[in-house]
């Protein structure tokens, strides 16, 4: 391979042989280097809402069917970010540092003079083995709210890591009336492909669903290379109207570029335009459970090439962690979630989700107690005359 370091060639050979004969948490598998990123997996939840002005849009919408287009379109757009920005940003997908238990990040996106309202983020890892991160978006202003959590089963097939995704998102949209429009979103199946060359990167299979309390659902199908058009991230999404087995739109193209509206030939998704990173307090104002900082001199390690000081400092993390649950055994006592309630069945995965025979048919849910940090008020800049 020419994307592994001559040094590192051994032992991506045999971090390679240690997946193809192993299932279950991938993440706790030791990886060379060079397939190290310095970014936690708690940071993930953020990509869900890089496109502010999309995610604010979902509340302009005029009707029900409006609306349903409109969270399809910003789900869609979200896809570029959650699944090919580390090929763009690191150099190919790499390993995420796996999220200690209680371990938190905070951020927002502030309003502006399009008065888009302001966006906050609050995530927490609920579950250290299997690694489960729960999240919760909100944009007050708007009377939007994303809660949702994230697991993964992973399998190893034809030089694939295959990757399930455990989980489900619920949007929850209030209404001018009083009443809400709830959508459950579903994720897709992901494929991790080019590992036998050192340069991993994902491509989306098979199908998602966004349901909404209203009727209407986006059935979306993904195709990667070898399919259709022969090119890469390829989707289709199909909205059908309540209690319709017909879609009344299609909506075609590619998720990582631009699509369509196939009937109409209208433009539909954009995301070749820069995207809006999440803010997120200085490390040093941060506290000690916030990402960045817990991670701050394993990352340090990663970005400067300084992998035995990376190493170290990652042992020292995973050290106080096994203290920490060796005391918490000793003592009879158990960690306690800070912002989200752990529940064994969501009412509204059922609910929404037997609409189009969600599978499973049952999931579990975090649900959030709203008791994030207060986010620093940002002032809308003044707007030119
Ligand atoms: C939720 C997303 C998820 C998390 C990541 C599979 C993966 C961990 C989970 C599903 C986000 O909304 C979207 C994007 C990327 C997913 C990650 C890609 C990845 O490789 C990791 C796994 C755990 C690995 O690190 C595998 C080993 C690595 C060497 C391959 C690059």
């Amino acid at each position: 391979g020419e994307a592994v370091p001559a040094s590192q060639k051994s032992s991506w050979a045999s971090f390679l042989k240690s997946i193809a004969s192993f299932s279950g948490d991938l993440s706790s598998l030791t990886a060379p280097p060079f397939i190290l990123s310095p970014i936690s997996l708690t940071e993930f939840p953020a990509y869900w809402c890089e496109r502010p002005e999309l995610f604010s849009a979902i509340a302009d919408a005029k009707t029900d069917e409006e609306r349903s287009i409109a969270v399809l379109k910003w789900f869609i757009s979200t896809l570029k970010g959650q699944y090919t920005s580390r090929n763009e940003k690191l150099g190919s997908e790499k390993k995420p540092l796996n999220p200690v238990l209680g371990e938190l990040f905070y951020g927002y996106w502030p309003n502006d003079a399009t008065n888009r309202g302001q966006t906050n983020l609050i995530v927490e890892q609920v579950s250290h083995h299997p690694p489960i991160t729960a999240y919760y978006i909100e944009n007050k202003d708007k009377g939007l709210s994303l809660q949702g959590h994230n697991a993964q089963k992973t399998s190893f097939s034809g030089g694939s890591i295959i990757v399930r995704q455990i989980g489900h998102a619920v949007l929850t949209v209030k209404l001018p009336s009083g009443s809400t429009d709830t959508f459950l979103i579903t994720l897709p199946k992901l494929r991790i492909d080019g590992l036998w060359y050192g340069s991993p990167y994902i491509e989306l299979t098979e199908m998602s669903y966004i349901q909404s309390s209203t009727g209407w659902l986006s059935s979306i199908e993904y195709k990667g290379k070898g399919y259709f058009s022969g090119k890469s991230h390829q989707f289709k999404a199909l909205l059908t109207p309540p209690s319709s087995s017909y879609p009344k739109h299609t909506f075609e193209g590619l998720w990582h570029l631009t699509s369509k509206n196939v009937k109409s030939g209208e433009d539909f998704t954009d995301v070749t335009s820069p995207k809006e990173e999440v803010t997120v307090a200085n490390v040093d104002e941060q506290g000690d459970w916030e990402s960045r900082k817990l991670w701050k001199f394993v990352a340090k390690g990663i970005r400067e090439g300084d992998f035995e000081a990376a190493s170290r400092e990652k042992s020292k993390i995973e050290n106080e962690q096994r203290q920490r649950r060796r005391d918490e055994l000793a003592a009879g006592t158990k960690w306690e979630l800070k912002h989200f309630d752990h529940i064994d069945s969501d009412p509204i995965y059922e609910e929404l989700g037997r609409l189009f025979k969600a599978n499973p048919s049952e999931e579990d849910a975090y649900i959030y107690r709203h008791n994030g940090p207060q986010f620093p008020p940002v002032p809308v800049p003044p707007t030119e005359s």
